[in-house]
Parts: C-alpha cells; structure tokens; sequence
C-alpha cells in the first residue's frame, strides 16, 4: 500500500456540469491555491479516452503541488497514466480484484453509505473509506446524518473522508464529529470563487 496520511485533508473532487463552464483545470488549480490536498477526476458521463486525457492534465497539476490525485472508477487508466490511487464504489470491481491488478502502485478508495459497508471496507484492502452521503446532495436520494460517523469511528482504523452535501455552513457538524477529513464537490467547484471556498473548508478542517 502506498503510505499516505489521510488526516485533515480537503478532499476536491471534479464534476465539470456544475462547474459555471470553468475547465477542469482551472478549478483544481484554484482549489489547490486554496488548500485542497486529494483531488479526484469523476465525471461519470465521459468515456474512458476522454477520462485518460483528463487525468494527464489534472495529473501535472497535482503533481507540481504535491497533491494527491485520483481517478473514479478506472483502475486501469490510473495505472496508465502513473495516478496515485483510484476511488471505487460497492457497485464497482471487489476491492480484492483491484488490489491484484494494481498491487501497491495505487492507493485505492472506496465509497461506503452505511455502518456495515464502513466496518466491512475497514477489513479489505482500501487505504481509505469515504461514508456518505452525510447531508442532502443532487447525487443521491437519501442522507445518512452525522450521528453515524461516531459509530463508524469506534468500529474501524482506516482513515475516513466524511462526503455528501457538505459545505462552509455545514462542515463543522461532521468535524464535531470526529472525521478528520472531508471531500466535497459543488461546494468548491460551483462557487463563484473556487479558491475563495476551498481556503475556508481547509480552514475549518485545519482548525479542527
Ligand atoms: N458520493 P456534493 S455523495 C460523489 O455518499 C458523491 O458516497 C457520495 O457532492 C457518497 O459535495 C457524493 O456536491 C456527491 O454534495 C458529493
């Protein structure tokens, strides 16, 4: 497993159909100004090629920051192009299918929505869980609450990334929580000013 320290991170990840028509990468540069550390490439209605081409760009990026960088859902192309890890979810290929084709070359995340799913992923082989969708958010029908975080931290060791319709306002009910770390789409990437809402929630996670 590659080691990385999960702890008091902001999470960044892209959806560019809620991005004001700001590219990609204009958004993660300005979320990274503002102290994003992890930012992951999702855009689920893409093909794979233009997936690739992507994650090269973002890939520089990051790498010139010293940011961490993801991409949802296809392990093959983060291996392709050398990403630090690939985020999965439980409809996705078994956490044990995606460690033997990528070994300790990637870090690999996945997507939990309940106590079970949490403890169950603290067992496998993911470096890191995310447990949501903590409030209401356009990507799901159903929440989850904060109360669950504290349950789910007296039952696992890997590190947790609270997700789901978390924002400056609301940010502070997951952290009184005890999650260290966050990961957020539309409150970074639709702000008017990326950098601007990225420096606050850093901010706030830093202060914690
Ligand atoms: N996964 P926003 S919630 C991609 O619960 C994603 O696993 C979730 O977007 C989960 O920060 C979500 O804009 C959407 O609410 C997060």
């Amino acid at each position: 497993m590659k080691k990385y320290n999960f702890a008091k991170k902001l999470y960044v990840i892209t959806e560019s159909a809620i991005s004001r028509g700001r590219s990609n990468e204009f958004v993660v540069k300005e979320a990274i100004k503002g102290g994003a550390k992890i930012i992951q490439l999702r855009e689920k209605q893409w093909d794979k090629n233009k997936i690739k081409k992507e994650a090269i760009k973002l890939l520089k990026i990051c790498r010139k920051n010293n940011v961490l960088f993801i991409v949802n859902d296809y392990v093959d192309v983060a291996l392709e192009i050398g990403a630090d890890g690939v985020h999965l979810g439980q409809s996705d290929m078994p956490i044990s299918e995606a460690r033997k084709i990528c070994g300790n070359k990637l870090i690999i995340g996945l997507s939990t929505h309940s106590v079970e799913q949490a403890v169950k992923a603290d067992k496998e082989d993911a470096d890191y869980i995310t447990i949501g969708p903590i409030f209401k958010t356009r990507a799901k029908d159903y929440t989850i609450g904060t109360e669950i975080i504290k349950e789910i931290l007296k039952k696992i060791k890997k590190p947790l990334i609270a997700i789901g319709g978390i924002n400056k306002n609301k940010i502070n009910k997951v952290l009184n929580n005890g999650v260290r770390s966050v990961a957020v789409i539309s409150a970074v990437v639709s702000a008017e000013d990326v950098e601007e809402a990225a420096r606050e929630l850093s901010q706030k996670i830093k202060n914690a």
